[in-house]
């Protein structure tokens, strides 16, 4: 047999793992992107020891930052973290690949009100991580005077005592309940209605973190905010003072979703770590470190009575609404609050 290129050792190995299925190559990488103070590092580490599939994590903290490096990155990461009406989006602009429902053997653990949800109504790109709720958190030793509503934290009383998460989408949304509008039916007008109010809000806060709002609070440079609710019960159960409410005018609840982006390279391996995550004791161990609403009712079923007492991870009441994708005018909302914090 002759053959024009003569194929050495190296490069026939490489044409039979080329033929082999991904799953039998035998340990890979998975470039992992998610956000920050959400994936516990025993997590990962639990997943390399079982798999020896080395994680590469990095970290986002905005839906926003997520999307322009992936969209940049060319095929940089495996798996993404976006949040519901992130994903829709995604969808919506082919970002996203459809996933091998039979390589996720723990589907069947998800409550069923966290399967069929409208940015994926079939369940064909996106597997449910948290869930949670945005709302507001106070230091009762300090604030004395009743917080219902997003009105009530955003008083010049509060003023340079106040945190918030550093993210247009819900700032925005804060400034559309209290003038009771549509948080996903949003155009220049409704924009126009809201920019006064946000701007006088956003003059008021002292701190903008996505990452760790709770630190503020923790280290008494601030006694209210707006926040993550994990956030919110990590502050509940280090001191009961700090009360989690969800505001009366309307909150968002998202549920925080794991999609393989399309151009991933390590599809095999991000399945894994999808299906490694539905695990009921794997998903209880995420809970334990960043105690959002679990959507896991395998995992939830060994959560402790306190665990699911907090108030701020399992809350009662509210009115809760999740956000949609509303295409351009996301831009349109970066746009206005990156305006409004540069004249603050
Ligand atoms: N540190 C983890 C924060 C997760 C927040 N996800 C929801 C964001 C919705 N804008």
């Amino acid at each position: 047999m002759k053959f024009k290129t003569p194929i050495l050792p190296g490069r026939l190995a490489a044409l039979l793992l080329a033929l082999l299925p991904v799953a039998s190559r035998g340990a890979g990488q998975l470039n992992l992107f998610g956000w920050s103070e959400y994936v516990p590092q025993p997590v990962l580490e639990g997943f390399t020891r079982e798999t020896g599939i080395k994680v590469n994590f990095e970290t986002y903290s905005s839906n926003e930052e997520m999307l322009a490096k992936l969209v940049a990155g060319g095929g940089r990461y495996d798996l993404v973290q976006p949040s519901d009406y992130t994903a829709e989006a995604m969808i919506r602009r082919k970002l996203l690949q459809p996933l091998d429902r039979a390589r996720l053997t723990g589907l069947g653990n998800l409550a069923p009100e966290f399967t069929g949800r409208a940015h994926d109504p079939e369940g064909r790109y996106t597997v449910p991580y948290m869930s949670g709720s945005v709302g507001i958190v106070v230091n009762t030793e300090k604030v004395k005077t009743p917080v219902r509503g997003y009105r009530d934290v955003f008083q010049a009383a509060h003023r340079d005592r106040i945190v918030v998460v550093n993210d247009s989408r819900e700032l925005v949304s804060w400034a559309l309940y209290a003038l009771g509008q549509p948080v996903n039916t949003v155009d220049p007008a409704s924009l126009a209605r809201v920019r006064p109010l946000l701007a006088e809000w956003i003059k008021l806060v002292k701190v903008f973190d996505s990452d760790s709002p709770k630190t503020a609070l923790l280290n008494g440079d601030v006694d209210l905010g707006v926040v993550w609710s994990g956030e919110a019960a990590l502050l509940w159960r280090e001191n009961r003072k700090f009360q989690y409410l969800l505001p009366a005018e309307g909150a968002h609840q998202f549920v925080d979703v794991l999609a393989i982006p399309a151009g991933a390279r390590n599809v095999a391996e991000a399945h894994r770590f999808m299906d490694y995550i539905l695990r009921p004791e794997v998903s209880r161990q995420i809970s334990a470190a960043f105690p959002y609403t679990n959507p896991n009712a395998a995992a939830r079923r060994l959560l402790s009575p306190d665990e699911l007492a907090n108030p701020a991870s399992y809350p009662s009441g509210g009115k809760l609404e999740s956000f949609r994708d509303i295409g351009r005018a996301a831009a349109d909302i970066d746009r206005l609050v990156t305006d409004l914090k540069s004249a603050k």
